[in-house]
C-alpha cells in the first residue's frame, strides 16, 4: 500500500486510510489471526483472551483503528493511533502517557509471515491492543510512558525499556498455578508462542524489577529469558511504588546482565539449557 509521503506530523500520527488495504493485506491479517487463535487458548493469559473477545478482534480483515479505538476508549478510555513505523522514543512516550497507543498501519508481506523486525499493524494491534481493554495493564502502560520522559532526562531509557521489553513485549504471567504469556511479541508470533512456555531452552525466572532492569535482551531471535509476573496488579504495584531516580543512581554502579544469566537468587521457574541460542551461535 502507499505511505504518506508529506513531512510528518508533529505526533508522527497519519491517517490510517483503512480503505487502502488490499484484499491480500486483509487476508494476511486473517491468516496470522487463525493462526494465533488456534494456538492461545490455555497458552495465553485470560486477561489477554478477554481482551480479543472485548474488542471484537475476531472480525475479518485488519481492523479500522476508528472502529477500535471507539470499544477501546469505553473499555479504558484508550485510543489507536496509525504511524508509519517506528517513532522517536520521546513520541512515543508523549502518545503512551496520554492513554495512545500508536500503531504501524502497514502489515508484513505474505512471505514474513513467520518473522519482521519492524512492529506491523499485526504486531500491534493483534499484539499490544487486547491487553489495553485490562483497566489494570492500561494504567501500566501510560504509568511507562510517563516514566519514559523522566527516565530521558536521567539517561536511563536503556534500563526503563528492558522493564517494557521484559513485560508488554515478552512477559510471561502466573495464572491458576500455570504460566501464560502476556507480551505482544510473544502472542503475535506461532514459533515463540510455542516456545516461550514449552521449550526447554530460555530460563523462566521470577519477575524482579530492578533484576529485569539489569538485564540485557536480544532483538534478533527468541528471547534466552523470559521473567514471570504473579499478576498484573503486582506489576502495576512495583511500578508505583518504585522511586525510580535513586533506582537509576544504583543501577549506574551496578553491571548488566547477560540475557541468560540466572543469579543465585532468582526464583528459577526453568534453568534453560539455552540449545537454541547455542545452536544458532555455533
Ligand atoms: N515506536 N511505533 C513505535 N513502536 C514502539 O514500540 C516503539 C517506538 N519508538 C520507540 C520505542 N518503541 C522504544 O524504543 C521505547 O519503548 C524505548
Ligand atoms: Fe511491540
Amino acid at each position: 500500500m502507499e505511505t504518506n509521503s508529506a513531512a510528518p506530523a508533529a505526533d508522527w500520527t497519519i491517517p490510517q486510510d483503512w480503505s487502502h488495504y488490499t484484499a491480500e493485506e486483509h487476508r494476511t491479517w486473517d491468516i496470522l489471526f487463525e493462526r494465533q487463535s488456534a494456538l492461545l487458548p490455555g497458552r495465553a493469559s485470560e486477561t489477554f483472551l478477554k481482551g480479543l473477545d472485548v474488542l471484537k478482534l475476531s472480525k475479518p480483515g485488519i481492523p479500522d483503528f476508528a472502529e477500535l479505538s471507539e470499544r477501546l476508549m469505553r473499555a479504558t478510555g484508550w485510543q489507536v493511533v496509525a504511524v508509519p513505523g517506528l517513532v522517536p522514543d520521546a513520541v512515543f512516550f508523549d502518545h503512551l502517557a496520554n492513554r495512545r497507543f500508536v500503531a504501524g498501519n502497514f502489515i508484513r508481506r505474505p512471505d514474513q509471515l513467520d518473522y519482521l523486525q519492524e512492529p506491523d499493524v499485526f504486531h500491534d494491534v493483534f499484539g499490544h491492543v487486547p491487553m489495553l481493554a485490562d483497566p489494570v495493564f492500561a494504567d501500566f502502560i501510560q504509568l511507562y510512558g510517563q516514566g519514559g520522559q523522566r527516565a530521558m532526562a536521567h539517561d536511563a531509557l536503556d534500563k526503563l525499556a528492558r522493564l517494557y521489553w521484559y513485560t508488554v513485549e515478552f512477559g510471561l504471567v502466573r495464572e491458576d498455578g500455570a504460566l501464560r504469556i502476556y507480551g505482544s511479541g510473544i502472542v503475535s508470533s506461532a514459533g515463540e508462542s510455542r516456545f516461550a512456555l514449552d521449550s526447554d531452552s530460555p530460563n523462566r525466572i521470577g519477575f524482579d524489577l530492578k533484576r529485569v532492569m539489569r538485564t540485557r535482551y536480544r532483538i534478533d531471535d527468541y528471547q534466552q529469558s523470559y521473567f514471570v509476573i504473579p499478576s498484573f496488579d503486582a506489576l502495576l504495584k512495583a511500578a508505583v511504588e518504585t522511586d525510580f531516580a535513586p533506582l537509576y543512581a544504583e543501577l549506574a554502579n551496578e553491571p548488566d546482565l547477560e540475557p541468560a544469566e540466572v543469579l543465585s537468587r532468582d526464583l528459577v521457574y526453568n534453568w534453560g539449557t539455552q540449545d537454541h541460542a547455542l545452536s544458532k551461535a555455533g
